[in-house]
């Protein structure tokens, strides 16, 4: 097994990796960038994450779900805006898998893709790194670390 040197391999200077391969392989098709999690009032039992997958590969990557210890479930949504008798309504919907084109990526940030966090166990703290597992469908996980932020 070759040491996992080959996360910060061919990655543009000054981007810290946060991704790291579970399971040892040796190359990792997947790639995640530094990303957030928005703070909550604690009476607030959802947030979400941000950050940016990268499709290394040739072939499509399919995300099919995101598991951490510190909510009951983590969905994919996907914000939309809608104009709706003369108003603007946000909104954001559910999705069953999300794909990474070959060569490509996707962002999720305001506006566009998150990763939802439902019932959070207790309330996040400001700085504290959240860990998710990114599980794809090739069977691959990737385990991110991303930091709790006031935004
Ligand atoms: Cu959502």
């Amino acid at each position: 097994m070759r040491p996992i040197s080959f996360l910060s391999r061919g990655f543009p200077r000054g981007l810290a990796l946060v991704g790291l391969l579970l399971g040892g392989a040796a190359w990792a098709q997947a790639l995640a960038t530094p990303g957030w999690v928005r703070l909550v009032p604690p009476v607030v039992k959802d947030t979400a994450a941000y950050l940016t997958l990268e499709n290394r590969g040739s072939t499509p990557l399919r995300l099919v779900a995101v598991e951490t210890d510190l909510a009951q479930r983590v969905s994919i949504h996907k914000d939309h805006r809608e104009h709706r008798g003369g108003q603007v309504v946000l909104g954001m919907r559910p999705l069953p898998y999300l794909d990474i084109p070959p060569k490509g990526r996707v962002e999720f940030r305001p506006g566009k893709y998150h990763l939802m966090l439902e019932g959070l166990k207790r309330p996040l703290k400001p700085g504290e790194k959240v860990t998710l597992v990114l599980r794809f469908q090739d069977g691959t996980k990737l385990k991110v670390m991303l930091p709790v932020e006031m935004r």
